[in-house]
């Protein structure tokens, strides 16, 4: 059992046992134990094995009963009980914006609704509006998120999800006797904001024994297709997978090819056939019939007489006639990024303390570490008073005495921008920090012009340094706010106000368009983690991933910088 599905059984029952009703300790308790389990690096199967489950934070005697069990039995009694009581189904109409545990739990105790299609059918024949308290414009707004929802696509998965199970997969087929390589293709290789099926690509001769093996992988679930050389299976967890398998001396041209994007490869087509060659999954074929064989894909491109695309930048945005001029840019790299601006601790709903965090960042070759924890607004997540945001101050004061000068440790904070366009603190507040985030939680649906609005006036603050995950989409959960961007944009332009993009799988905020066009207005950007744990940091790549997509530099980076030059940089923002 992979940690994932396991996580999911706890945070079911979390959400199982809030729509029941139940005390809010003992849904925490649930909902906690899930999202550590998830958070692990290690296979819970393997701490079980070793009797050591009751390590892993949040899991008591009684969690790591029901953990064995399930473990042991693939079935927990708890949860038979629990879902003959709840239906099981009820925690995905939690999905659908607008309803919380109270109206789910309604909905299903006046009216019986149990799934999301009974929501709508209901929705649709006028059912809700008569319940107490719900009127034709609570149903309304309810029919107009499930629309929002049937257009979100359900069957894409998150860069986080995808990318171990990618490495698990090819670390095992590097493993089979006459794999001579294994890579990953596809949307994952070109860090697409959402993974549709996983591509991975092996060099072998062996065909046949390489998808034979491949097929008897634990983790998958079901064969789809298998032809001489593509298999697609799909693994239990759901995720489709495509096995390209290619003789080495081809194997450049398959990578190539498999890794897209599709409209991308029809560019290159185009160009190859301008230069007299037809271009497959196979390698170029002349017009007098012999074959090229790229056994690198450098060779493929090198064949067209351009330089090697990253395959971020694979998307027909360009990138060809800029490799034909030979101004393709040097692309922005994890290695690149020299502090981390926006990351929480315990101070408010993050997980770790500021020396945990600083520690970790530390081994991480981070410089310089911005702790920029919730404005008091945002109670949920524990947002800090100011008075709490001082004695915060003296900590950080304490635990950069501790560690020394190897990194430096600044005090921000993450501050909520108000309903109205105000921020959460006051200016003598926000003027003796390090640096001010600006971002937005709540009040996310307002009109165009009016959320728009919000953002100028945070822009416009003197004290503001950067605008967190500006659309507050949540993908696969929420849309992003209705704005304008570019208005946005170019008014951050002229403040001097910096941009970030979160590296966070499920905001990835900006996206790639957006941080483009901010580089091309003359924006500033900021690659951070908004780590709440220290594993966090790791998510860097992703938003590295968005950066490369969006052409980004590493002098488009703020923390890029090294940290004398960053201080110099705060210095004269005041
Ligand atoms: P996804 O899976 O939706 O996240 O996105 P991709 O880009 O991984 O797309 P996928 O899995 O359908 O196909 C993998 C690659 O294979 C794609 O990036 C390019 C190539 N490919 C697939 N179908 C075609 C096609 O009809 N024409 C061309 N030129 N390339 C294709
Ligand atoms: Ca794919
Ligand atoms: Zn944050």
């Amino acid at each position: 059992m992979q940690n994932r599905e396991i996580a999911e059984v706890f945070e079911k029952i979390a959400d199982l046992l809030q729509i029941k009703g139940e005390a809010i300790y003992r849904v925490l308790a649930y909902r906690r134990a899930g999202e550590s389990i998830r958070a692990l690096s290690q296979r819970v199967v393997q701490i079980a094995e070793e009797s050591r489950l009751q390590d892993i934070p949040g899991v008591g005697a009684a969690i790591a009963a029901k953990i064995d069990e399930l473990l042991s039995t693939g079935k927990m009694e708890f949860f038979e009980i629990l879902t003959a009581e709840v239906p099981e189904t009820l925690p995905d109409l939690l999905r659908v914006e607008g309803l919380g545990p109270k109206k789910v739990a309604r909905l299903w105790k006046e009216l019986g609704i149990t799934s999301i299609e009974e929501l709508e059918t209901a929705a649709k024949a006028g059912k809700l509006q008569k319940l107490d308290g719900m009127g034709s414009r609570s149903e309304a707004k309810i029919l107009a998120s499930l629309e929002a929802l049937g257009k979100r696509q359900y069957n894409r998965h998150l860069l986080d999800v995808v990318q171990p199970v990618a490495a698990q997969l090819l670390e095992r087929l590097r493993k089979i006797d006459g794999a001579v390589e294994a890579e990953v293709a596809g949307s994952l290789r070109r860090y697409k904001e959402t993974i549709g099926d996983l591509d991975l690509v092996v060099a072998s001769d062996a065909n046949e024994l390489v998808m034979d093996e491949f097929v008897q992988f634990p983790e998958i679930g079901r064969i789809g297709g298998k032809g001489p050389t593509k298999t697609s299976v799909e693994l239990v967890d759901g995720l489709r997978v495509q096995l390209w398998v290619q003789s080495p001396e081809r194997f450049g041209s398959t990578l190539q090819y498999a890794t897209g994007s599709q409209a991308h490869n029809v560019k290159l087509r185009e160009l190859a056939l301008s230069k007299g060659l037809s271009l497959s999954e196979h390698g170029f074929k002349t017009d007098e019939g012999d074959e090229i064989l790229c056994s690198k894909e450098t060779d493929v491109y090198k064949t067209l007489g351009i330089g090697w695309i990253p395959p971020a930048m694979r998307e027909a945005r360009g990138e060809i006639e800029a490799a034909l001029e030979d101004r393709l840019p040097k692309l922005v790299t994890v290695k690149d990024l020299r502090g981390e601006l926006h990351a929480h601790s315990n101070w408010s709903d993050g997980h770790a303390s500021i020396e945990e965090m600083a520690l970790a960042a530390r081994k991480l070759g981070i410089t310089y570490l911005v702790i920029t924890d919730h404005s008091r607004s945002l109670g949920v997540a524990g947002g800090l008073s100011i008075e709490r945001l001082w004695e915060q101050k003296a900590e950080i004061e304490q635990v950069q005495e501790k560690l020394g000068n190897n990194i430096r440790i600044l005090h921000g904070s993450e501050v909520e921008i108000l309903a109205d366009g105000s921020l959460d603190y006051p200016d003598e507040v926000l003027e003796q920090l390090d640096v001010v985030f600006a971002s937005l939680h709540s009040s996310l649906r307002q009109p165009k012009e009016k959320i728009t609005t919000r953002f100028l006036s945070a822009v416009e603050n003197p004290h503001v340094d950067f605008i967190g995950h500006l659309s507050g989409r949540l993908l696969g959960k929420r849309d992003p706010a209705d704005l304008d961007v570019d208005v946005i944009l170019n008014a951050a332009a002229e403040h001097g106000v910096g941009l970030e993009i979160n590296s966070h799988t499920d905001r990835l905020d900006l996206n790639d368009i957006h941080a483009r066009r901010a580089v091309e207005l003359g924006v500033k950007l900021a690659i951070t983690s908004d780590a709440h744990r220290t594993e966090h940091f790791d998510l860097r790549s992703f938003g590295v991933g968005i950066a490369r997509r969006a052409w980004v530099t590493p002098e488009s980076i703020v923390n890029t910088l090294p940290r004398s030059k960053f201080l110099k940089w705060l210095k004269s923002r005041n």
